[in-house]
């Protein structure tokens, strides 16, 4: 019987390696939902939106530019965190929104620091 010496600090290695992947990507405040979600048709048209995050937030350094059909920035109110749920964002729209399709960038910052960002889009119809 032919016993392996090399094989254990592999595997030591490779479960080390994925449980500093896993903690990381845990850490991170990731979009995890949206309404209007995204790639979605809203009707009538939304008057804000909400954020739903993987992590605590710091409302300081988290926020949205919402781009509209003509390239333009819409106006949006203060954001706000939910009072019940720091890892939800909320984001008044101004005015009414005209039909079309609209572009989200978000950026965010978790409670431990870390900074994320990331798009998505979605439709308007009144
Ligand atoms: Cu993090």
């Amino acid at each position: 019987m032919v016993h392996s010496r090399s094989a254990l600090p592999l595997v030591v290695l490779s479960s080390f390696v994925s449980a500093l992947w896993a903690s990381d990507a845990f850490a991170h405040a990731e979009l995890v939902s949206a309404t209007p979600a995204a790639k979605s048709m809203a009707m009538p048209a939304p008057t804000e939106l909400k954020l739903k995050f993987s992590e605590g937030l710091e409302l300081k350094f988290t926020g949205v530019k919402i781009v509209g059909p003509k390239q333009n920035v819409i106006e949006t109110g203060p954001a706000t965190l939910d009072p019940n749920d720091n890892t939800m964002l909320i984001v008044p729209i101004k005015s009414a929104l005209p039909d079309g399709k609209y572009t989200v960038d978000w950026h965010a910052l978790s409670t431990d620091g870390h900074k994320t960002k990331g798009t998505y889009w979605f439709e308007s119809m009144k």
